[in-house]
């Protein structure tokens, strides 16, 4: 069983690794044993599919081609193979985007009755932050934010509304660059353009194409998700919650939320509690319904309330095959394909719920926001009408299930160090300043089988607090430390160096802090904005002594991630065999060392999560020395 150990750091998935061998069901850990060796050109970006003349690869060796049929060389079928990630990647954020607009301009309308206006306060603030006139009915304020925001998408010219919460310099080195994005479809539309073949060329053109395609999902379309979700549902404050596969109850009718919309998860806690559903719960014999999450969804009805988390991306397939799932209701990105066959070797139903996700004879209850509720409910009773079905021998829950504390935001930072009435930065500013807090770091993305799964988030994350580093989290990173009891106050006191105990103790926060989702790395950004207004760290992002990493990403939404993370000046670090460039000695220059004399932040490729915190680490102390910061008090 040595094998299953270094699939798995977490427990409760080494249990459910043997119950599927025992059960002789496949999961991404063998699939991924089967494809192996993977594609050698593939891993080093060296393969072009983009016309029919090819495919065509690249020798690595020098030996063999060096070009393409059409001409094409290393370096730009390296970079469009790159660029065209971002542009999926922000395609996806960005559309969720989109889809919160549109529920919420069905609120304006009266035809969205299930949703409300949940956070009057940030609803105002963001209207009056768009110079929309207040003083009218909250539809009406709704209409016309809906209005601004879905030109974001189609806008042709100017600048997206929210760069201007950057700092200023940040701006101007945008703009000097010709990187600050325009509408959030015209800059992926154009990025995809420039790879087609015969158009760009040019490695370094086609990166900052892709750089200013990338802003338009941080500061556009992720943004424009994470604002406008926590004004319909309500923004997030500090929660206590469960995390991993022992959340799933025995005697429950256990339903699990999968996928990235909480617009629909959201009315799925709501049906949950429903009195009617309830009844018939214990009608079929259950104690009741146990609702759970997988992947950013869970972090979404984490956040906002409460609710269990079942586990992280790799855990998709696991949370079936312990046999107590009733019903799996999914949405959007991230679904593994392989679920529709684990299910069907369980009673698990298997839902899909967007016209944009289906699966091949999978059960579609398609979500409409105009009917939210009764889609949630109907969806919910399938479950509950499942449960009879439960092969009760075939039922094992690994008995592990972890405390964690979630739900911060920008405004909740703002809050919990500077007290509600005199919400400010200073306290972190100042932690940071005097030496007690070395600095910050974003740890984010998701889970890869190449990896021992959760060990690379976590031993990162340990070693970063260890060096009195706070870190902020999102995504499936964010549930990997939680497992291990790094979300918690208590963490602080056995993990983190003294300077960051002190400041968890001070005001009662964990070493790590839970942000959210995917989308919500927007949260990051703002956060990192209020801290240069703050004053006293510089005039810009780059100036922060913070860097970024995503230890064991798969999704191109991570690469979109990493590339706004750079473009706004932050140093972040990729593990998992990173990005298919290294075929290209000149792009991965460009990316590792050239950005940052002009961007500010850059791309490190590290694989060992010991030296990835030694280089951000290493980052941090080259920005406290820039800004002539006080030494650190305790290291
Ligand atoms: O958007 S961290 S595996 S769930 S891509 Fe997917 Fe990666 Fe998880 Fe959320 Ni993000």
């Amino acid at each position: 069983m040595a094998d299953i150990q270094a699939k798995s750091i977490d427990l409760a998935s080494q249990e459910a690794l043997r119950k599927a061998r025992e059960e002789s069901i496949k999961t991404s850990w063998d699939r991924l044993e089967v494809q192996k060796p993977q594609c050698g050109f593939g891993q080093l970006g060296l393969c072009c599919t983009v016309c029919n003349m090819g495919p065509c690869r690249i020798d690595p060796f020098g030996e063999g081609a060096q070009e393409g049929v059409c001409g094409a060389n290393a370096d730009t079928i390296a970079a469009r193979n790159l660029v065209r990630k971002i542009a999926v990647g922000a395609s996806a954020h960005s559309d969720h985007g989109r889809d919160v607009v549109h529920t919420l301009a069905l609120f304006s309308e009266g035809h969205a009755h299930d949703y409300d206006i949940l956070d009057l306060e940030k609803f105002k603030s963001l209207a009056e932050e768009l110079g929309i006139d207040t003083n009218k009915s909250k539809e009406e304020i709704a209409k016309e934010l809906a209005k601004r925001f879905f030109a974001e998408f189609g806008k042709q010219e100017g600048e997206l509304l929210f760069l201007k919460r950057a700092p200023k310099k940040r701006q101007q080195i945008w703009k000097k660059l010709g990187i600050s994005p325009r509408g959030i479809d015209r800059e992926i539309v154009e990025l995809l353009h420039t790879t087609t073949m015969g158009v760009d060329n040019d490695y370094k053109n086609l990166i900052n194409t892709g750089l200013r395609c990338a802003l338009s999902d941080g500061w556009g379309g992720s943004m424009i998700a994470t604002d406008l979700q926590d004004i319909i549902l309500g923004s997030p404050q500090p929660v206590r919650g469960k995390v991993n596969l022992g959340v799933l109850k025995e005697n429950y009718v256990n339903i699990v939320v999968h996928g990235h919309e909480p617009i629909l998860s959201e009315m799925a806690v709501k049906a949950s509690q429903d009195p009617e559903l309830l009844r018939l719960a214990r009608e079929n014999g259950a104690e009741g319904i146990n609702l759970a999450g997988i992947c950013c969804t869970a972090n979404e009805v984490l956040m906002r309330h409460g609710i269990p988390v079942a586990g992280n991306f790799l855990q998709q397939e696991l949370a079936i095959i312990t046999g107590a799932v009733e019903v799996m209701m999914v949405d959007v990105q991230c679904i593994m394909p392989a679920l529709q066959n684990i299910a069907s070797c369980y009673h698990t139903k298997l839902v899909t719920t967007n016209p944009k996700a289906r699966f091949p004879g999978v059960l579609h209850v398609e979500f409409q926001p105009e009917r939210a509720y009764q889609v949630a409910k109907q969806i919910i009773r399938l479950g509950i009408e499942n449960f009879v079905n439960r092969n009760k021998e075939r039922v094992n829950i690994p008995k592990y299930e972890m405390d964690l504390v979630a739900g911060f935001t920008k405004e909740v930072i703002f809050q919990i160090l500077g007290g509600r009435y005199r919400a400010t930065y200073k306290p972190l500013n100042e932690a940071i300043i005097s030496g007690r807090l070395r600095g910050l770091a974003g740890i984010v993305g998701c889970n890869n089988p190449k990896q021992t799964h959760d060990y690379f988030h976590t031993t990162l994350v340990k070693e970063l607090i260890k060096n009195d580093i706070l870190v902020l989290q999102t995504g499936c990173s964010a549930i990997a430390c939680a497992k291990q009891g790094l979300l918690i106050p208590e963490a602080a006191k056995e993990y983190a160096g003294k300077g960051l105990q002190e400041i968890c103790e001070a005001v009662g926060i964990p070493p790590v802090l839970h942000l959210g989702s995917c989308v919500d790395n927007s949260r990051i950004l703002t956060a990192a904005s209020c801290i240069i207004q703050e004053g006293g760290l510089g005039e810009d992002l780059s100036d922060i002594p913070a860097a970024g990493a995503a230890p064991e990403w798969m999704s191109e939404k991570a690469i979109t991630i990493g590339f706004y993370f750079v473009a706004s000046g932050v140093y972040t670090v990729f593990g998992a065999s990173p990005f298919a460039v290294l075929g290209s000695k000149n792009l991965t220059n460009y990316l590792t060392k050239d950005l940052e004399s002009f961007v500010g932040g850059r791309f490190e490729f590290c694989d060992d999560p010991l030296q990835m915190a030694t280089l951000m680490i290493e980052h941090i102390d080259r920005k406290r020395k820039a800004l002539h910061l006080r030494p650190l008090m305790y290291q």
